[in-house]
């Protein structure tokens, strides 16, 4: 049996997104897809495929096809220097992300208009300038731990704004941190962050606990085992697990992780604990099979809600 539907927020409007005068609903049982669009030569699972802007606006169309609600366009990736990819990611200045995004995010504003279009960037500049070209929301990795450029860029386009939990430098590994409680340490500082989105204007603001990000296989696994907790911080709830090193852990070991093509059957599992939990934002690599998946989760949720609504 599944578990029962995380309870309904306290403030039920906050769940549904203003994403420049497109609504969207986060509120329980809803879950949609966010496809990853990396204009990088060097992301960790889709680097250099997309940096043609044709090539990334056949790739967004193919992720709409397939069910994404949501396109997430990055310029600059956050792979990690470390044992699973080698060197890193390359430090990218704001000018070169434009060069980047700005081309793909107007392609597909003007030819694929039913896309939400995010832009992956912890840069105020780029975040404004992504926005004047059409981009719907902003994704900071950083949860504004750099700097507020991201929230006041979506503040004056009146945009919602993820801030996801990470440490350290983006492109370094941060190092081995000692959580007190890996949950509450993270939902604490996801509350300051939204905290400071606000104090800077922004209306719709949502939380991520950025699985992966220098944090251990088990940090993860305990964050993903509770992401009702961040429910309770009163915003929608995004979640990054696609092909994460957590995954490859679990399927094989620490030591020898399964292959990153190997990894979505295990990514579904966490995508449903995640949902389950009362995540509405699941960003992945794999549009098709996650967007299914989603279709037959929620449909059993929203069975389950019925029945207890009838109770
Ligand atoms: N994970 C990655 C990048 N951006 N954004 C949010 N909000 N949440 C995440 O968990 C998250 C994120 C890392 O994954 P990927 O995009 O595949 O790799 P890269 O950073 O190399 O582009």
């Amino acid at each position: 049996m599944s578990p029962p539907p995380p309870a309904r927020p306290a403030d039920a409007a906050r769940f549904v997104l203003d994403c420049r005068g497109r609504a969207l609903d986060c509120g329980p049982g809803r879950a949609h897809v966010m496809g990853i669009l990396n204009v990088t030569p060097d992301s960790f699972s889709d680097g250099g495929r997309h940096l043609d802007p044709s090539a990334a606006l056949h790739r967004a169309e193919a992720m709409l096809e397939e069910g994404a609600v949501l396109i997430d366009v990055g310029g600059e990736s956050t792979r990690p220097r470390g044992k699973a990819y080698g060197a890193g990611a390359a430090a990218v200045d704001a000018d070169e992300e434009k060069r980047r995004v700005l081309p793909v995010i107007e392609a597909i504003a003007a030819r694929l208009p039913e896309a939400l279009l995010s832009v992956h960037t912890y840069e105020g500049g780029v975040a404004e300038a992504a926005l004047a070209a059409g981009a719907h929301l902003v994704n900071d990795v950083t949860g504004l731990r750099l700097g507020e450029g991201t929230a006041r860029a979506a503040a004056h386009y009146g945009a919602p704004l993820v801030v996801m939990h990470s440490l350290g430098q983006p492109g370094e590994m941060p190092h081995a941190h000692a959580y007190r409680d890996v949950v509450r340490d993270v939902k604490a500082s996801l509350a300051a962050a939204v905290a400071k989105a606000e104090a800077a204007g922004v209306r719709d603001v949502v939380v991520d606990p950025g699985f992966g990000f220098g944090k251990t296989a088990r940090e993860n696994l305990r964050l993903l085992a509770h992401t009702d907790a961040f429910l309770g911080l009163g915003r929608p709830v995004l979640v990054g697990i696609s092909r994460k090193s957590t995954i490859g852990a679990v399927l094989g070991s620490a030591k020898a992780p399964a292959h990153v093509d190997e990894r979505l059957f295990g990514t579904l599992g966490a995508t449903a604990a995640a949902v389950l939990g009362g995540a509405a934002i699941v960003r992945t690599h794999d549009v098709g099979a996650t967007a299914e998946f989603l279709r037959v989760l929620t449909a059993t949720m929203a069975e389950r809600a019925e029945t207890e609504a009838v109770r």
